[in-house]
């Protein structure tokens, strides 16, 4: 890679990170609210901040405003921010992106000027009108670094390729290689990525909080926001102090929260996710609202709600999206946020970044049976 920005950090006071907005400019608002954000911190935006979510333009403008007013804001650049390169190189591709994605920066900044694709609309068309429109925008995009090394850390999308000097990584890989946290590396600092959702690392209880690991010197970040319906947006927090740093994280999501009104202690034979792409099951044994499957990708036995499993003409059966096979317990009082209270006996819901299934009566009433998720 060649876009390699460094970065000196003081060594005390707070670095914020957070990646993977895609185009959820509300969220991130919050977010840095949630945070209080000042102009003392160091905030890393570690990319993918369009595409997917509902308001990519608006995201990027904030976040180059945001760098412009303030220089402890840093940026790089994700795979879907990419989409503006594609664009100048006339890739004819683009043509059917613009027009099957429900949202896209391009499609928005075309809204924005009222331009309509006709059916023979050309790239280099496109193009024409928006480098005369938003050249600011995609200047700023494509000189965006691939990485952000400072003494203890590295910033990069997606990851680093595991030789002897990590600047050798090929850019490509660095915003695109999934499963980063399966990998590893020889930097010698921590790396810090995005762009792979934690959910899809499987764990008794799914959750999407940030992890840390120590041994692989990999902290991942990315909470599934827009990718998954229990997603979150996550800030992870650097505390730099003379003693050494420390870690902490916050979320916010689009989920309604409530408060927990009767206590819950979890069947712990409930435990287990479902998550890409590992979506084909085997019922072994039904019941009212759980059925006993076997996950074919890989052998588990999970118990998965009733509602969230499809079968197809065939006769096979899948699941119908990610999904937490877990029960998880409460207490009176815990506020938690409601994923989906449409199905019979359980709701899913989510209590400090985890996700499991609780009986209906742990919700107050007026909580039950308004959100849906499939
Ligand atoms: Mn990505």
């Amino acid at each position: 890679m060649k876009k390699i920005k460094r970065v000196t950090l003081p060594s005390q006071g707070r670095v914020i990170v957070i990646s993977d907005i895609h185009g959820e400019l509300n969220l991130f608002i919050k977010l840095l609210q949630k945070v209080n954000f000042s102009s003392e911190d160091h905030l890393f935006i570690n990319g993918d901040l369009c595409e997917k979510g509902s308001n990519s333009k608006g995201t990027v403008r904030y976040i180059m405003d945001l760098t412009k007013r303030n220089p402890n804001v840093h940026v790089t650049e994700g795979n879907c921010d990419t989409v503006v390169e594609d664009l100048l190189e006339e890739n004819p591709k683009l043509m059917n992106y613009i027009r099957s994605r429900k949202h896209s920066i391009l499609k928005e900044w075309l809204d924005e000027v009222g331009f309509e694709l006709k059916e023979d609309t050309t790239v280099q068309e496109v193009k024409d009108i928006l480098t005369q429109h938003f050249s600011h925008e995609i200047k700023w995009l494509m000189e965006l670094p691939t990485a952000i090394e400072t003494d203890d850390y590295i910033f990069v999308h997606a990851g680093l390729d595991d030789c002897k000097d990590w600047r050798e990584t090929d850019r490509i890989s660095a915003i695109t290689m999934p499963a980063f946290m399966e990998k590893s590396h020889r930097t010698g600092k921590y790396v810090i990525v995005g762009h792979w959702p934690v959910v899809n690392y499987a764990s008794d209880i799914p959750s999407n909080n940030p992890v840390v690991s120590k041994d692989k010197k990999i902290i991942s970040i990315d909470g599934g926001n827009v990718i998954k319906s229990t997603g979150q947006l996550n800030a992870f927090i650097i505390h730099r102090t003379k003693n050494g740093d420390s870690f902490s994280k916050i979320y916010t999501d689009h989920h309604l929260t409530c408060e927990v009104v009767k206590g819950y202690i979890s069947e712990t034979i409930m435990s287990g996710s479902i998550s890409y792409p590992n979506y084909e099951l085997i019922p072994l044994q039904p019941s009212e609202h759980f059925t006993l499957c076997k996950q074919v990708g890989t052998d588990d036995l999970l118990y998965v709600k009733n509602e969230y499993i499809h079968e197809s003409e065939k006769g096979t059966y899948s699941a119908k999206t990610d999904l937490s096979c877990a029960q998880i317990s409460v207490d009176i009082g815990d506020i938690i946020s409601v994923v989906d209270s449409s199905c019979t006996g359980y709701d899913l819901i989510k209590k400090n970044g985890k996700e499991g299934w609780v009986p209906k009566d742990v919700l107050p009433v007026k909580q039950r049976d308004s959100v849906s998720v499939v």
